[in-house]
């Protein structure tokens, strides 16, 4: 049996196709489940089972968050995919679209008939255009083979599913962002509480899973709970798509075992580039905190490890630099991303991403003062916990991090009005 799971038909002719995907078992646990119409709290429980968290970011537990879906308050429910993969250095929710949309597109099906959805839609990265040609194919191929639709399958279960294009707001990845955008909005974030579990898109109950959650499904409910579960950690259930990215030989996707030790996962992508020391790793994606080198080649990729270590899991994208890497250069990039990407709603985040840009740039620049430092750092602590959504304390964690592990580089920048690596 294979220890992959959403990747485990790559490497197979045309693996987007409905006919490769059904010629694997896709879409039996589907009818299976329709078929026995199996109780849908015994499926809610095998995704509890399975230690399956959000693979988007936060890392909730999938489980938990469909036991969240009132019953019994009427239609329509809405599942909704996040498919707005935006964060910097991530690119696995892309590869299962483009790979093997059918595997998402069921396991869709099985989640909506879990928490009583009865409509779906798919808000995909509007860059991502072939992942949304090959999405909506599969989605016209299941409408046309009865995988989708009304009476799926000749049962009473109905499910439609829709994708819909962003236009490329990275905050629309916020899930309340996204429902205000598919709703024709603004995609601004709203306050939560309410979770979208009960005010969600048209302020009626709604799920919002990442991309690579829902594709997990199917084999949860193909293998059981516990099968997931032991392919990875307790309470770190399964595997996980890897983008690892940087100065490494062979940047790219990996699926791995939860818990797979990150010295192992660096080997996988071909080691360092030109055999340089590794300095620096952001573990989750540019909203993670920076560990240094040597804290990283000790850690295992599961969420429970990469916390105890001081950072985050997050959407799984390893950002890996290596010695030649200025971290006062690499903080002000990434400042000036989510400067750009705020969406100005919150005084702290769209004054604050602006001063921790500007204040870095000026350190970069050869400008800086000896006050910079700390003056980043109180910014920081006014802007983190102060927001309504978790861009201000994803703008923060680089920076801070930064400061925090590689202080000294920022004070010769200061001190020198240049860099300490070059
Ligand atoms: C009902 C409750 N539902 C929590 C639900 C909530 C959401 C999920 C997680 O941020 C992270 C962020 C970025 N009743 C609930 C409840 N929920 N309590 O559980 O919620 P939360 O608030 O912990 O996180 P979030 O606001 O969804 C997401 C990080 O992701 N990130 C960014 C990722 C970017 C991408 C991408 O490009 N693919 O996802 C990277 O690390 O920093 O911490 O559904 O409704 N009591
Ligand atoms: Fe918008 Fe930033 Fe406030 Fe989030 S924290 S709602 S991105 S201003």
């Amino acid at each position: 049996m294979s220890n992959l799971v959403c990747f485990q038909n790559l490497h197979l002719k045309d693996p987007h196709t409905l006919a490769t995907y059904v010629s694997t078992g896709g879409y039996e646990m589907l009818r299976m489940i329709l078929q026995k119409q199996m109780p849908p709290e015994d499926i809610i429980n095998q995704v509890k089972k399975s230690a399956l968290r959000g693979r988007g970011g936060a890392g909730f537990p999938t489980g938990l968050k469909w036991s969240f879906m009132p019953k019994g308050v009427g239609y329509p429910k809405y599942l909704l995919c996040n498919a707005d993969e935006g964060e910097p250095g991530t690119c696995k929710d892309r590869d299962i679209m483009r790979y093997d949309p059918h595997r998402l597109v069921e396991g869709m099906a099985i989640a909506a008939y879990a928490i009583g959805a009865d409509a779906g839609y798919i808000y995909i990265r509007g860059e991502f255009y072939e992942p949304w040609e090959r999405t909506q194919a599969a989605i016209d191929e299941a409408y046309a083979a009865g995988y989708l639709g009304k009476n799926i399958l000749g049962t009473d279960f109905s499910f439609d599913l829709y994708t819909h294009r962003g236009a490329g707001a990275y905050i629309c990845g916020e899930e309340t962002a996204l429902i205000e955008s598919l709703e024709g909005k603004k995609g601004q974030p709203r306050f939560k509480p309410p979770f979208p579990a009960s005010y969600g898109l048209y302020g009626r109950p709604t799920t919002v899973n990442n991309v690579e959650t829902l594709a997990s499904v199917p084999d949860i409910i193909r293998h059981g709970g516990d099968w997931f579960l032991n392919l990875g950690k307790p309470n770190n259930g399964g595997t996980k798509i890897f983008s690892v990215t940087g100065h490494v030989n062979k940047p790219g996707n990996y699926e791995v075992p939860m818990g797979t030790p990150f010295r192992d996962l660096l080997a996988m992508a071909g080691g360092m580039r030109d055999g340089r020391k590794i300095k620096a790793v952001i573990p989750g994606g540019s909203s993670t905190p920076v560990l240094p080198g040597e804290i990283m080649m000790e850690v295992d990729m599961d969420y429970d490890s990469i916390s105890k270590a001081g950072s985050m899991l997050g959407a799984g994208s390893v950002i890996v630099m290596d010695d030649t890497t200025c971290m006062v250069r690499a903080a002000e990039r990434m400042a000036r991303f989510y400067y750009d990407e705020s969406c100005g709603q919150c005084t702290p985040c769209r004054e604050g991403t602006g001063w921790l840009y500007r204040v870095l740039r000026r350190i970069e620049h050869g400008q800086g003062v000896e006050a910079d430092l700390d003056l980043l750092l109180n910014m920081g602590s006014n802007i983190e916990g102060r927001t309504i959504c978790a861009l201000g304390d994803a703008a923060v964690a680089p920076v801070a991090s930064a400061i925090k592990h590689f202080r000294a580089e920022f004070e010769h920048h200061i001190k020198h009005g240049r860099c300490l690596v070059s």
